[in-house]
This record gives C-alpha cells, sequence and structure tokens, in this order.
C-alpha cells in the first residue's frame, strides 16, 4: 500500500481522499492537513487518517511515502518545493504555481535533485474523450491539424474567482491539452473580450483565448464561467480533409414531450470522474512498482504557466504577447513537447 498524505481538505482535496480510500487499489490516506484545522480534522476522522498542523510537518512524518497537494493555489510552490527537498513523489493539483517564476523553482529544484518527483493534475489527458480525439488526430485520419475551437464553460464559480482565474485556473486546462494534444508548443497568446454576461457580476464573462502554436495551428477557447446550465467542455480539431470533435458524453438520450434532450454534467467532479480515477491510478501503479510518475510534469507545469501569465498580460493590454520558455533541462528531453530531431539532410 502507497502511503499517502494529503495537504488541503477542500473541495477536491476532499473528493481525491474519496477516490483514494473507496475506489482505487493500492493506497493508504495516512495523512491530511489543511489551514482549516476543523476541515482537516473531521475529514482524518472520517478516514482514520493523522491530523497535521502543517503541511510540512505531514511531508516530514515517517507514515506519508508520497503527497498530495490540493490546497489553494498560490500555496502549492511551498508544499511542493518542501516535499522535493525531502525526496518524496508529491501530485500537486493544478496549476503548479501562480506565477511562471514559481513553476521555474520547483522545476530547478527538481532537475537539481535527478529525477522525476512531480506530477501536476492536468487530467484531461486522462480523459476517455480526450484520447479518442488525440487517437484520430495522430491516425491522419482528417489530415495536418489546421485548428481547434474548444469551449469551456462553467455553471458558476466560486465568490473568490477574480478576472484573471479565467486564463489561469479554468484556461489554463485547455493549454495543457493543447500542448499534450498537438505536441507542440504555444508560441503567442490573444485574449478578445465580448459583451459581458450579466451573470458573471464584476467579471469580465465570458473570454475569448487565441492560443498560436510553433507549427501555425491556431486554437480559440471561449472561456465562460457563469453559464447557469451546466459544465460544459467541448472541442473540435480542423483537419485538412476533416474534423473531430467530442463525442456526446451521456449515456443517455431522452426523447420525451415533443424535446429531445441529453443531461449535462452539474461540475467538473461529474464530468471527469473517470479521468481522476485513472489519473490518480496510474500515478499511485507507478510509484508502487518503483517507477517515477509519468504523467504531467513539472516542466508542464511550468509551461502552461508561461502561456497562462501571457493571457493574463494580452487581456490587460489587449495585444498579442509572444511566449518564451526557458531552456528544457535534460529530466524532460523525452516529453511529448520535446524539440524533434532535424531530419537527416537538414531542413527543407
Ligand atoms: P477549496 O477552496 O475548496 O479547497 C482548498 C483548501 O485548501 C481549503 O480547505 C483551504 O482551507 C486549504 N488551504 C488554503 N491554504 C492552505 C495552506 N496554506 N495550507 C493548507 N491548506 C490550505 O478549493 P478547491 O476547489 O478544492 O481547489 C484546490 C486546488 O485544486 C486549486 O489549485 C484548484 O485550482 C484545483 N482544482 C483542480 C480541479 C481540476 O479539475 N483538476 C478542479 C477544482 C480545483
Ligand atoms: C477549477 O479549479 C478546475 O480546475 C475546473 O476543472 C475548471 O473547470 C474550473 O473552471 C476551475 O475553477
Amino acid at each position: 500500500m502507497l502511503k499517502v498524505g494529503v495537504i488541503g481538505t477542500g473541495m477536491i482535496g476532499q473528493d481525491h481522499i474519496r477516490r483514494m480510500t473507496q475506489v482505487l487499489a493500492g493506497v493508504r490516506v495516512t495523512a491530511v492537513s489543511d489551514v482549516d484545522g476543523s476541515v482537516a480534522a473531521s475529514v482524518g476522522a472520517r478516514v482514520g487518517a493523522a491530523v497535521f498542523e502543517t503541511g510540512e510537518a505531514l511531508i516530514a512524518s515517517p507514515d506519508v511515502e508520497a503527497v498530495v497537494v490540493c490546497s489553494w493555489g498560490p500555496t502549492h510552490e511551498q508544499y511542493v518545493l518542501a516535499a522535493i527537498a525531502a525526496g518524496k513523489p508529491v501530485f500537486c493539483e493544478k496549476p503548479l504555481a501562480t506565477t511562471a517564476e514559481a513553476c521555474l523553482r520547483i522545476v530547478e529544484a527538481e532537475a537539481a535533485s535527478g529525477s522525476r518527483l512531480v506530477q501536476v493534475g492536468y487530467m484531461r489527458r486522462y480523459d476517455a474523450a480526450y484520447r479518442a480525439l488525440k487517437a484520430v488526430l495522430d491516425g491522419g485520419e482528417i489530415g495536418t491539424p489546421l485548428m481547434m475551437h474548444c469551449a469551456h464553460r462553467n455553471a458558476s464559480v466560486p465568490g473568490f474567482y477574480e478576472k484573471e482565474m479565467a486564463i489561469t485556473d479554468t484556461a489554463v486546462h485547455e493549454i495543457d491539452m493543447v500542448r499534450w494534444m498537438f505536441g507542440e508548443e504555444i508560441t503567442g497568446v490573444r485574449v478578445l473580450v465580448p459583451r459581458r454576461s450579466a451573470n458573471g457580476g464584476q467579471l469580465q464573462d465570458p473570454l475569448m483565448l487565441v492560443l498560436e502554436l510553433a507549427d501555425g495551428v491556431l486554437v480559440d477557447v471561449e472561456i465562460s464561467v457563469n453559464i447557469r446550465y451546466g459544465y460544459d467542455i467541448r472541442g473540435e480539431i480542423v483537419g485538412e480533409n476533416g474534423t473531430a470533435s467530442l463525442g456526446s458524453l451521456s449515456p443517455v438520450h431522452v426523447r420525451s414531450a415533443g424535446r429531445s434532450s441529453d443531461p449535462v454534467p452539474a461540475d467538473w467532479r461529474e464530468r471527469f470522474l473517470r479521468a481522476y480515477d485513472i489519473e490518480f491510478q496510474e500515478w499511485i501503479d507507478s510509484l508502487r512498482a518503483g517507477g517515477q510518475p509519468v504523467g504531467p510534469s513539472a516542466w508542464d507545469g511550468y509551461a502552461a504557466a508561461v502561456v497562462s501569465d501571457a493571457g493574463v498580460l494580452a487581456l490587460r493590454t489587449g495585444e498579442h504577447v509572444p511566449v518564451v520558455l526557458a531552456d528544457r533541462p535534460k529530466l524532460y528531453a523525452a516529453e511529448v513537447t520535446a524539440p524533434r530531431p532535424v531530419a537527416s539532410g537538414g531542413a527543407a
């Protein structure tokens, strides 16, 4: 059994604890911690885990072999760095950290440790619909990709959600998905601001993010975070010879009273339920087998943060913002977005 300690026992922390204690195999939640001690105490009592006053004390516990960080984004860096310093594998919910500089500090600490310890919670890579879409793209059936249209719609967001979180907290999922889907880095960003929805209060809601990839593919992402009707995630790739899109996810289609309808998920917990299960089971299995994590890396977390920082600047200025990454350490050389070897005979 892999002994896991969870820092942050709010919404997603409790959901991941539920899956680790009730759904998945080979794992035991031995420790929890939250800045809100009463929440940690009630979650710890429910699952029989020790409660630690600080995340650092949890990381140092001999009864914790691997760490899961589910606290607020601005606190991720301190806990991920502490886990790296302790030599313990750490699964960090997205975003890896809230600025590119903080993510780079994590990349540098991990690279200096010489082995992969960090995995970031970009779960779309584990979703059956996104995996099927990538298989069609990679199979060549729709030809060379030219564009992708995405929509990321939340029914509502919590009161602490701020304007720029539409990019740093929400569209950051598409930013990671696009790098993985196309195996290319994002090189530039624009943000377009349409008419404002009255549902969004002070937020600029919706927004349209346009991502430019190194090979010329353009991706537009509609971000609506107060759309009321449900949680709706869409994606359609346009290729030279066809299109491919995420299919209907509903197991049932209802026709009644002169209407035809599909249910819409309420939120991310329902829509990505299986993706989170697979993401965690693969993480647990890789660590129990004595290996390193193979899911989204600290480099992926860093690259997504550079793009989302560029998106925030594009939102503030209305300008096109180029994306420039630091040099990629050797530790991450084998990843899907690693530069491709130049074909022998030189460039065309
Ligand atoms: P939440 O507010 O429900 O829970 C966060 C918890 O962290 C709270 O209980 C809070 O008390 C605790 N916390 C805050 N500062 C802390 C600190 N310094 N030390 C320990 N605990 C601290 O938020 P949430 O919705 O569960 O989101 C948590 C993280 O998960 C965020 O980074 C968010 O972006 C991410 N998230 C990811 C997904 C996904 O689809 N992968 C979905 C939701 C949230
Ligand atoms: C939340 O933090 C998530 O990660 C969800 O997947 C996303 O849809 C939502 O917009 C974020 O706030």
